[in-house]
């Protein structure tokens, strides 16, 4: 059976600005993944600093500071097999040009500075970005009736 994991997504202002919100969490919703935490903030210099340190020093990080603490995002924690590499696979590439026709930035985005939304790349960025966004209580295990129908366990 595949390794139960959690992931962190942001629907980044961009998305929040054009009313996307819905649909991209839909998408990942339809996918099988399971909500298992979600809140809308507004993400300060402090707060984009620590989620994007992996970013600084290089030239487009504080641009990057700037669009992601310019609106408020919607951060949410799916779960699901294989969650981090499922999230990244729907999202696309990080430059939308190169994003697939399908994927949510081959969809609906046009460019790497306006892409719409965050997933972490890995099982243990995941760990580190779901602290920073979420305390353990508001993550909350709950079975759906559907999971059967979607997890083969
Ligand atoms: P990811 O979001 O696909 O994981 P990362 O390489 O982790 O991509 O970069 C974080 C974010 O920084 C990207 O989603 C994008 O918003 C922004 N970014 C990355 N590279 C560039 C760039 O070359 N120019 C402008 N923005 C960039
Ligand atoms: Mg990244």
């Amino acid at each position: 059976m595949a390794e139960l994991q959690r992931t962190l997504v942001l629907v980044k202002p961009d998305g929040m600005q054009r009313g996307l919100a819905g649909t991209i969490l839909a998408r990942l919703e339809a996918r099988g993944l399971k909500i298992v935490g979600l809140k809308l903030l507004q993400i300060d210099e402090a707060l984009a600093r620590r989620h994007y340190a992996a970013h600084e020093g290089k030239g487009f990080f504080l641009p990057l500071v700037q669009y992601i603490t310019a609106s408020p995002v919607i951060a949410a924690v799916f779960e699901g097999p294989n969650a981090v590499e499922v999230v990244r696979s729907t999202m696309g590439a990080t430059n939308p040009v190169q994003a697939a026709p399908g994927t949510i930035r081959g969809d609906f985005a046009l460019e790497i500075g306006r892409n719409l939304i965050h997933g972490s790349d890995s099982p243990d960025s995941a760990r580190l970005e779901i602290a920073l966004f979420f305390s353990e209580g508001e993550l909350l295990s709950y079975p759906r009736d559907t999971d059967r129908w979607i997890i083969e366990s």
